[in-house]
């Protein structure tokens, strides 16, 4: 029939790699760029597929995040603005190794087949494109248009170069039949972000050097995207270095500062003690340090930490929100917070939401895992300790408090109550309901410091994180390592959990994982103890153990 055809037809322009295995891994399709052209093709018809079967709009990024430059990479968002709902993964892995196109072809006829998925229906078929800054980006961009076009009733939209958390946000208002273009992304952000500082108590205004921000926007679309949105803002304090002039991810962006905590390229002792942030290549995560005197290691605060600053904020908005009201009622206000991180949360971190009182939950690493489990509660809120998160509001929650916010409009407007109400619909409206957003995440970091008067140092002494190291391990097949409870438990190879707990024991405050990676072929090795020293020596023992 003709869609075959068609398939055939244009397929046959998109030869595989010869020898490799490609895999959808944690985020997605990621190699050398010169390899992907025909993955990210068939990716595109994978995104169609999504739109036809769900009947919704759907999204293909092209981004290799912070790897380095030469690398590209491919993934789907789903109609919701997440990422791709788990049970296509296979499908994904199956059609980006098929040989040839009649393989590929047979492929996809026998799983539109399985899931019901009407090809020569009525139904039509949407994808938003979007890529970061690598050179790569545009003639993969072709081929993703050309794997839409395989597909009779799809088509494709290119946005052009955004960030991820922008395509995913597009995405997730198009199928709210909202407007879903950039300059509507950054009326949002620029809008909510006024209203919470128009919000700022009194008096909490901090001194003029802790006003200014220097971001270190990784040579990527992160720093190019700031630039906009600051200007929107009419915004003096934030200065943007690392905007695209130098090299991608070279020395510089949220994965190096986090892993290295080293002071990035483009910084200098002339910024001792100031607030800095560094995005990562796609504008997904966030981290924030300062530099000491005569050090040129920094002061590193982390997703956790932010993770605690947005806990924080939000429960004082809730416990104003609550507070005095007819017991009756409040019942069906009480919201249901939760905080979700992996096992690479620092122990200290952990500590300190249960000491807020927090319900505190754990999922494997990979953001479709603690986003999945975020959305579960009233108000969600998820970290990696690498800068990715978000924080979810559920629907029924946000109309909640929008009923709250008009009845307290009337009846005490201006109220503590009244603004706390107004301040969590901002956060709402701010922060990326579709996934974490370096841009929104650090706007509402920069609100909440004003908010609460805060420079980054006070900030920084929420909690002191305990000394930690990680360590990858080369091995024959990492496989072969298979864990449970969010990635804490050893439960293959047999008896090794055993042997890691016995080193364990022999430190203070000691906690020990291992973990396949889901982007490199390693094992990943993280420990924790009271000194840096024993971290390190808990850490090198364990990965002895692991060779
Ligand atoms: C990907 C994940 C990130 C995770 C990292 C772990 C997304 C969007 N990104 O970058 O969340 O922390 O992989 O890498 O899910 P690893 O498996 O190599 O340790
Ligand atoms: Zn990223």
């Amino acid at each position: 029939d003709e869609q075959r055809s068609l398939l055939l037809e244009l397929s046959s322009r998109f030869s595989p790699p010869q020898g490799v295995k490609l895999s959808y891994g944690t985020a997605g399709f990621r190699a050398d760029a010169s390899l992907l052209e025909s993955t990210v093709y068939r990716v595109g018809i994978l995104a169609a597929l999504r739109s036809l079967k769900t009947g919704a709009v759907t999204g293909l990024m092209i981004t290799a995040s912070h790897n380095q430059i030469s690398d590209n990479g491919v993934k789907v968002a789903d109609p919701s603005g997440g990422m791709l709902t788990q049970h296509w993964e296979p499908f994904a892995d199956s059609i980006a190794n098929a040989p040839d196109s009649s393989s590929l072809v047979q492929l996809i006829e026998a799983f539109v087949k399985k899931e019901n998925i009407l090809l020569d229906g009525k139904d039509v078929a949407e994808v938003l494109l979007g890529r970061d800054t690598r050179p790569s980006g545009s003639s993969l961009l072709e081929a993703a248009k050309q794997g839409v076009a395989s597909i009779a009733r799809a088509t494709a939209v290119d946005m052009g170069v955004v960030t991820t958390p922008q395509l995913h946000w597009m995405v997730r208002a198009k199928n709210k039949c909202m407007e879903a273009s950039e300059p509507n992304y950054y009326a949002q952000l620029s809008g909510s972000f006024r209203c919470l500082l128009e919000l700022v108590p009194q008096g909490s205004l901090t001194s003029s050097t802790d006003d200014k921000l220097v971001v270190d926007g990784s040579d990527g679309v992160g720093g190019e995207k700031l630039e906009t949105l600051k200007s929107m803002l009419n915004d003096t304090t934030i200065e943007v270095r690392n905007s695209g002039n130098g090299v991608l991810n070279d020395g510089v962006g949220a994965d190096y500062v986090q892993k290295e905590k080293v002071v990035p390229r483009g910084f200098d002792t002339a910024d001792v003690g100031l607030r800095c942030a560094s995005l990562d290549g796609d504008a997904d995560r966030l981290v924030y340090f300062f530099l000491e005197p005569n050090n040129t290691r920094i002061q590193l605060v982390d997703g956790d930490k932010i993770m605690a600053l947005f806990a924080l904020f939000i429960q004082e908005q809730l416990s104003v929100l609550n507070k005095n009201e007819d017991l009756t009622v409040s019942r069906s206000h009480q919201a249901r917070i939760g905080v979700v991180q992996t096992a690479y949360a620092n122990g200290a971190s952990t500590q300190y939401l249960k000491h807020l009182g927090l319900e505190v939950v754990f999922t494997p690493t990979g953001v479709k895992h603690l986003h999945e489990k975020a959305a579960e509660f009233d108000i969600g809120i998820y970290f990696e300790a690498n800068g990715h998160g978000t924080i979810l509001f559920s629907e029924t929650y946000i109309s909640c408090l929008e009923d709250m916010n008009n009845d307290l409009q009337s009846t005490s407007r201006g109220s503590e109550r009244h603004k706390a109400a107004s301040r969590l619909l901002s956060v709402g409206k701010l922060i990326n309901q579709a996934v974490g957003d370096a841009l929104s995440g650090l706007l509402l970091v920069e609100a909440i410091l004003k908010h609460f008067g805060w420079s980054i140092h006070r900030w920084n002494e929420l909690y002191h994180d305990l000394p930690s190291r990680q360590l990858k391990v080369k091995v024959a097949d990492r496989y072969a390592v298979v864990t449970a409870n969010a990635e804490t438990v050893v439960v293959k190879p047999l008896g090794l959990q055993e042997v890691i707990d016995a080193e364990i024991a022999k430190y203070n405050h000691g906690r020990c994982f291992i973990r396949p990676s889901g982007t490199e072929d390693v094992v990943r090795v993280y420990a924790e103890a009271n000194t840096q020293e024993s971290a390190d020596a808990l850490a090198n023992s364990v990965a002895k153990l692991v060779e």
